[in-house]
């Protein structure tokens, strides 16, 4: 089974949309392993976003993502990065499917509710930044036989 990381961002916690979207992964079929709210330091928001160090919007990027608290959290489930990425739409919530969580709840580029993992290598980067590996709760759940063939 796969795991991805996503992350409520702060306009999306200050929305009350953090609820809506743990429903949204958990109704899928997904299993929450970890979760934790917190503010992101300036190095914490460094680390995530190392890869887009040297675009025009990372110092926007790294103020609005410290701005508040996030709900950081990991789920697992048969390709989860690739179907959470769907389930939150496009970066741009102009483009993002009208049914994603980006299409249904953002406007701007910048301030588009949540974060996924692109990759499963970005995957385990991410969540490596976040949660120590016994934080992730190991655990049964008992309608997986109704959710995998
Ligand atoms: P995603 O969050 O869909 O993985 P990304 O990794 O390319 O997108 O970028 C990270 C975040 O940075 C994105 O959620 C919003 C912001 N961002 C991306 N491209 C941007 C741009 N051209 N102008 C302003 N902000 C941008
Ligand atoms: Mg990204």
């Amino acid at each position: 089974m796969e795991q991805t990381f996503v992350m409520v961002k702060p306009d999306g916690v200050q929305r009350g949309l953090t609820g809506k979207i743990i429903s949204t992964l958990e109704e899928k079929g997904y299993k929450l392993r970890a979760i934790k709210m917190l503010r992101l330091s300036e190095k914490m928001a460094g680390k995530h976003y190392a890869e887009h160090v040297e675009k025009s919007f990372y110092s926007s990027l790294l103020q609005y993502i410290t701005s508040g608290p996030v709900v950081a959290m990991v789920w697992e489930g048969k390709n989860a990065v690739k179907g959470a990425r769907t389930i939150i739409g496009k970066t741009n919530p102009l483009e993002a499917d009208p049914g994603s969580i980006r299409g249904k709840y953002a406007i701007d580029l910048g301030r588009n509710v949540i974060h996924g993992s692109d990759s499963p290598e970005s995957a385990q980067r991410e969540i490596a930044i976040y949660f120590n590996p016994e934080e992730l709760v190991d655990y049964s759940m008992a309608n997986d036989k109704w959710i995998y063939e």
